[in-house]
């Protein structure tokens, strides 16, 4: 009887969390982007604002096997409304030499000296490193060839790089073990000296990363795959799958750059929705530390079909991490509220329903497929003293309406935009409506309405007073 009390009372808990954890709510900001599907996530603070680079993988999925093609990017300021930046590099138009057009798998950017460097693995070919001017790219492949080609192949994937204060970088990678390199100043080369012509392979110990029983009964580390490699209080912090399939988040320390590791447990374990592979990255920003892993919690959502999300968290005092739990609510605060009275990009978004986004030379990326009862919602929208009007730059072929909302899709209606036909999905026009005057802080919502169909594309809004 206890223990069946007992029992009713862990399946009733259990139940509440499950409910908690991935029910549909009214304040999911998980997984962040709605729009595609995008894992592997590398964030990068850079100028004050959050770039998180992720892989991307293709609504349609190949041999039952990952399907990528390109690697995307986003902003925020905030941490709660993410700018679409689209495909910032992209096998096919950047890497032509590379025979195969599927494998663009988990990358990461890091900026030196006004230059970023994108380390893209592609499966099975090796890692390559493309350079821009500016962390949207063009990202350009100076070298024409990989950087890494250890002959590892399968192996050659999941790059983090790190620079360290005294300006060494610092390249790992690698799937089942880490490997290494020593980058140099132009973080296109690597110092030949050390290791296997340049390359240095790190000791799979148990004491680093953990011991693990093998399928076959050998004994073997929890290290899996996904390295994430950076420095907090001078103590430098490993973080990566482990566990085997599905993966947990695992991590190590170290008082040096190149180990020894010691094994310190593990942060996100196996949870329902996050997929058989996870991917993790951490920054800190703005005075709080934020953990971005991947689940495939998105209707359609699979193992190769996966999500980017973040939670907020604390380091304990000693510099440890705590155990994470993935949750639908993600973060919970905006950073900072969202000027309505300057232009912004359609695509910045909080949470979406049935919109994609698209990109072109003049306009950059915009909101496209829109249809009847898609919606957009903005967080933490300040509009002061109040606004009066609103308008919106669309291009459409039908036409349509943006219903303008506060608080919730079917909350307080402020205005109605109406967006003529303009003649083609890519003759832009600006359309103006008056609001009822909103004072305060609101999160805003844009509720797309009209026939069946594709109703307009739609590029950026701003409120006027
Ligand atoms: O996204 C493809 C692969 O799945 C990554 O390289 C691994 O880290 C795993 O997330």
């Amino acid at each position: 009887m206890k223990y069946k009390k007992s029992n009713m009372y862990r399946k009733a808990s259990l139940l509440i969390l499950m409910v908690l954890l991935f029910a549909g709510s009214a304040y999911a900001q998980n997984p962040i982007v709605q729009t595609y599907f995008t894992a592997d996530p590398a964030p990068m603070v850079y100028n004050d604002t959050v770039f998180v680079y992720t892989s991307h993988d293709e609504d349609s999925t190949k041999a039952n096997f990952f399907t990528m093609y390109d690697w995307r990017c986003y902003s925020t300021t905030d941490m709660v409304n993410w700018t679409d930046h689209g495909a910032v590099a992209s096998l096919e138009k950047d890497l032509p030499w590379v025979n195969k057009k599927n494998g663009a798998w988990a990358v990461q950017c890091i900026e030196r000296n006004g230059k970023f460097y994108l380390y893209v693995p592609i499966h099975g070919t090796g890692i390559c490193v493309l350079v821009a001017d500016s962390p949207y790219g063009p990202f350009i492949d100076h070298l024409g060839k990989q950087l890494i080609d250890s002959d590892h192949l399968w192996q050659d994937i999941d790059p983090t790089v790190f620079i360290d204060d005294d300006g060494q970088a610092y390249l790992y990678w690698g799937n089942p073990s880490v490997w290494y390199v020593k980058l140099n100043e132009d973080m296109i080369s690597y110092d030949k000296s050390i290791g296997d012509n340049g390359v240095v392979s790190v000791e799979m110990a148990a004491e680093s990363f953990g011991e693990s029983v093998k399928k076959d009964g050998t004994l073997g580390t929890k290290y899996v795959e996904g390295p994430w490699f950076y420095k907090r209080n001078n103590l430098y912090y490993l973080i990566y799958a482990a566990n085997g399939v599905p993966e947990s988040i695992g991590y190590s320390t170290s008082i040096s750059p190149t180990g020894p590791w010691k094994y310190q447990g593990l942060i996100m374990e196996r949870y329902p929705k996050l997929s058989f592979t996870n991917h993790s990255g951490i920054i800190d920003y703005k005075g709080n530390s934020y953990f971005f892993y991947h689940n495939e919690a998105l209707p359609n959502g699979g193992g190769f079909r996966r999500s980017t999300c973040v939670e907020q968290f604390v380091y304990n005092a000693d510099g440890s991490i705590p155990s994470i739990v993935p949750t639908v609510e993600g973060v919970k605060t905006s950073l900072e509220n969202l000027n309505p009275f300057k232009r912004n990009e359609a695509e910045t978004i909080a949470w979406s329903e049935g919109l994609k986004t698209a990109s072109d030379s003049k306009r950059g990326v915009y909101v496209s497929q829109i249809n009847n009862g898609d919606y957009i919602k903005v967080r933490s929208v300040d509009f002061a003293k109040g606004a009066k009007k609103f308008e919106a730059t669309a291009a459409s072929k039908t036409g349509g309406k943006i219903e303008i909302r506060l608080g919730a899709k079917d909350g307080q209606l402020i205005g109605v935009c109406e967006i003529a036909n303009t003649g083609s999905a890519d003759t832009w026009k600006t359309f103006t409506t008056k609001v009822e005057k909103v004072k305060g802080v609101h999160d805003l919502y844009f509720v797309f309405e009209g026939n069946d169909g594709e109703l307009f594309n739609f590029d950026a809004w701003e409120f006027g007073k």
